[in-house]
């Protein structure tokens, strides 16, 4: 557990560690208003090129150690009545790098260990219970996208995926999502088949910056990374939280995701 985060936060702008100020309360509120109107909350800057940077070199020093997997699933989860009597699927394929490949003081395991950012994010979400996993592979782990490379339209399982952008492709790779898309969770509805269509007029399209944090509602929303441009790569951190401590996944999870279990 490490609380001192000069060096890993930019405090200028996010004073994550003074709890209880003004300048806290107000930084929560206006994460608050953003989760409230689309379910997202997008941070920029909140690290400095130093520690995207340091992550990055990590990860490439350790390319032949992450994993590539393409997959296709259901939009709509696999345990849903709606993935259960409709055949859509969409492409997931991306390289992950697991948890046990970061240095002890990697800065991307600083942050993920400090509970005054734990702290933070359970203030965002509004939970009673937020804990950080206990999985020594998914905890958090690092993404990279390169071309052809997507995360197809889905649905998350539970709400408050958090990411923090590493590096921005030069071409493709936008977040996309349409807030609230979800009617009915027995029926496909004509708005989620427009948006597997990438034909929806409300799909709203982000082009993040790197160093920034991104805390997500995704169960009610479709969302998708669209796929990269070739000779382009997104490398992203992905955050994991349980409402129970010390959570591990299954080892078909971390099979799938990783290749191993452990
Ligand atoms: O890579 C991203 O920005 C989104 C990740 C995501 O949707 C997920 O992990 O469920
Ligand atoms: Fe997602």
């Amino acid at each position: 557990m490490t609380n001192n985060l000069s060096g890993l936060i930019n405090l200028k702008k996010y004073d994550i560690s003074a709890i209880g100020s003004k300048h806290y309360e107000a930084l929560i509120s206006l994460c608050h208003k953003q989760i409230d109107t689309n379910g997202l909350c997008l941070l920029p800057d909140f690290v400095t090129s130093i520690f995207f940077d340091g992550v990055i070199s990590e990860v490439k020093d350790n390319e032949e150690k992450g994993f590539y997997n393409e997959s296709w699933r259901s939009p709509f989860g696999i345990k849903s009545r709606k993935a259960q009597e409709n055949s859509i699927q969409t492409r997931a394929s991306m390289k992950t790098f697991a948890y046990d490949l970061l240095a002890p003081n990697s800065k991307l395991r600083l942050l993920y260990e400090s509970d005054i950012f734990t702290e933070f994010l359970k203030k965002i979400l509004r939970v009673d219970n937020f804990f950080k996993c206990a999985d020594p592979l998914v905890s958090c782990l690092v993404a990279s996208q390169k071309g052809g490379d997507e995360l197809g339209w889905h649905y998350d399982p539970n709400d408050g995926v958090v990411t923090l952008l590493l590096q921005k492709p030069d071409n493709g790779g936008e977040f996309e999502f349409v807030p609230n898309c979800k009617e009915s969770i027995n029926e496909v509805s004509e708005k989620e088949l427009s948006i597997l269509d990438n034909q929806d007029e409300d799909i709203i399209s982000l082009a993040q910056n790197p160093g920034t944090l991104a805390i997500f509602n995704g169960s009610n929303s479709l969302h998708r990374v669209a796929p990269v441009a070739h000779n382009s790569e997104r490398i992203v951190a992905i955050l994991s939280y349980s409402e129970v401590p010390d959570f591990t996944f299954s080892s078909e999870i971390r099979k799938n995701f990783l290749g191993r279990s452990s």
